[in-house]
């Protein structure tokens, strides 16, 4: 039995990071063991040069080599995210997965079953939750935007697209944000993750003892 692996998607500025830590501290509260990490991470040999890419417009990569490099970022956390699941039973939060990487580069017009393939053997999450947003206006007003370079409305308005293509998957969870508080976004998201991690502390505990 392995914990649960739950992912916060979305297009920018969509408050995933600030969402992934508010469900961070839902599952403090609950006693549940939990570890985030958020990709690109940057801290890394391969996510340093990711953020040189992303800040620094005149560093310039094919769009198949930055794609492989996003898949290379995801495949150093490969056996810590296994091994937080199975052997440390915890639940994994992942802000950005591999979701973004094939939504991003295909949106840039490379096929989207090769976007897929580099990441063919990383974990497969229980849940995507995917904040999403019919107003791109609106979210691009948000902090930060426009300092890096996916940031352009008219681009997301393509990765939307492409990151439609996910949502038939039975893992999938649209929550619009448009309009809606922190506070209200945070419910929702709550509402999905919950059905995903009620009584998972107790079967994995259970399980645990059992081993
Ligand atoms: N990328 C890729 O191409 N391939 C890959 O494989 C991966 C990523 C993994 C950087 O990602 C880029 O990498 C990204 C995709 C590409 N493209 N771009 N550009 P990143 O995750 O590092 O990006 P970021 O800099 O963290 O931005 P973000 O993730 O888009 O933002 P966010 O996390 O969704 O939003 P936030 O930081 O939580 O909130 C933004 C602001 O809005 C902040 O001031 C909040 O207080 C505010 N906010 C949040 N929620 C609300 C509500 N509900 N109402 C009002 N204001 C709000
Ligand atoms: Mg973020």
């Amino acid at each position: 039995m392995r914990a649960p692996l739950i992912v916060i998607e979305g297009l920018d500025r969509t408050g995933k990071t600030t969402q992934t830590l508010r469900l961070l501290s839902h599952l403090n509260n609950e006693g549940i063991k939990n570890h985030l990490i958020k990709f690109p991470e940057r801290t890394t040999p391969i996510g340093e040069l990711i953020n040189q890419y992303l800040t620094n417009k005149r560093l310039e990569l094919s769009d198949q080599s930055a794609h492989l490099l996003f898949s290379a970022n995801r495949w150093e956390f490969q056996s810590e995210i296994v091994d937080l699941l199975i052997k440390n039973q915890t639940v994994v939060v992942l802000d950005r997965y591999v979701y973004s990487g094939v939504a991003y580069s295909s949106a840039k017009g490379l096929d989207f079953q090769w976007c897929l393939s580099p990441d063919i053997g990383m974990p497969k999450p229980d849940a995507v939750i995917f904040l999403q947003s019919r107003d791109s206006t609106a979210t691009a007003k948000r902090e930060g935007f426009g300092k890096e370079r996916y940031e352009i409305e008219s681009f997301q308005n393509k990765v939307r697209a492409q990151f439609e293509k996910f949502e038939k998957d039975s893992n999938w969870h649209n929550i619009y944000v448009d309009g809606k508080s922190i506070e209200q976004v945070e419910r929702e998201i709550w509402e999905v993750a919950e059905q995903y991690i009620t009584g998972v502390q107790d079967k994995l505990d259970r399980f645990q003892r059992k081993q």
